[in-house]
């Protein structure tokens, strides 16, 4: 080849050559954050995040104003497009007054679409897992089934305590998963349906101290299952990880991602927004600042914050460092006046 015919073909080659974004499609965004807590309005904890479409939704759950103890009655979604206004959509679900059989502790929620319709995984009662369906990210919700999808004495389910936090993970395949429990992680595969399943009652294999709050997510071909791992063992709950090949597992321990927040429990979500990873988790700082006198209200008062992720090179994740903005706190309107405590 003469060398004109080569410079020609190797700039042939260039512009064919596909890039990591094709023409048309649209570079991934980066997003600057607002400062933590996100959700100011109200007291929000366990948040459940996921994109659909151009936008963020968060599913929290719903700490109640002046509660003592997890006092969980409904469910909002918050909505963002820019990691900078989170949109309050209200009540999308009343598991106490739309269903039949719930009776108390609408605790740690998750939503998933799957072919234009959206599943709101809740738990109540501690010990069922109940499922609800809407058209929108935004409700209204109803229960999809009138009894629960699964309870804690449906055989095949391990749990000595209480039977919660689901978490929805839909692989490449298409093939959903739940995950759910406290002390052991149980996990049944969804069917095409998303309201029923297999029938079989998996225990993921593993996992270290794992406690509650599973997530599951996938980066670069590697399933990562994070969790609160145990306070019973003589320190706060960490978010902590582990690693498989195979969202059943077994699952290679890992370590922490996120230390003892203010709150006591921890709880969280992990996604890909845009061009930017980001761990969604819950505090206790607003609680600790509208009930100065009274440290622990901090433990039912808690509100959602959001910090960025990052992998190292070989796919193990980074420990986040939980950041804070003191104004955003001082600000907050989740505490009512006047000031009525019931103790
Ligand atoms: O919010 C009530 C419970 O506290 C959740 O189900 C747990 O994960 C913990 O965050």
């Amino acid at each position: 080849m003469n060398r004109f015919l080569c410079i020609l073909s190797c700039v042939a080659l260039v512009a064919c050559a596909p890039s990591a974004h094709q023409a048309g499609e649209k570079e991934p965004v980066h997003h600057e954050l607002c400062g933590n807590p996100i959700i100011t309005n109200m007291y929000s904890a366990d948040p459940s995040a996921h994109v659909f479409g151009d936008s963020l939704y968060i599913y929290p759950s719903h700490d109640e104003d002046r509660a003592v103890g997890f006092d969980m009655k409904d469910y909002h979604v918050y909505v963002t497009a820019d990691m900078q206004n989170f949109e309050d959509k209200g009540v999308i679900f009343r598991p106490f007054e739309q269903t039949t059989w719930a009776k108390s502790a609408a605790w740690a929620p998750d939503c998933v679409e799957r072919n234009g319709k959206y599943y709101l995984y809740f738990p109540t009662d501690q010990k069922h897992i109940g499922v609800a369906v809407s058209d929108h990210p935004y409700g209204p919700f109803e229960d999809a089934l009138g009894h629960p999808l699964i309870s804690i004495d449906t055989p095949g389910v391990i749990c000595d305590r209480d039977f919660i936090d689901p978490c929805c993970f839909i692989d490449d395949d298409g093939q959903a998963y739940l995950f759910v429990g406290q002390n052991t992680c149980c996990c049944i595969k969804l069917n095409e349906d998303m309201i029923s399943y297999d029938g079989e009652v998996h225990i993921i294999e593993g996992l270290v101290e794992f406690f509650e709050a599973s997530w599951v997510h996938k980066y670069n071909g590697k399933y990562y299952l994070s969790y609160s791992n145990s306070a019973l063992t003589g320190h706060q709950p960490e978010i902590v990880y582990a690693m498989a090949d195979n969202p059943l597992g077994p699952y290679d321990y890992k370590g922490s991602i996120l230390g003892p927040v203010s709150s006591g429990t921890n709880h969280h979500s992990i996604v890909k927004f845009g061009a930017d990873w980001l761990l969604f988790y819950h505090t206790g700082d607003l609680g600790r600042q509208n009930w100065p006198d009274n440290p622990v209200m901090g433990a039912f008062h808690r509100s959602i914050c959001v910090d960025y992720l990052y992998y190292n090179e070989d796919g193990t994740i980074k420990p986040v460092k939980p950041t804070r903005d003191e104004e955003r706190i001082k600000n907050n309107t989740a505490f009512k006046e006047p000031y009525e405590l019931k103790l």
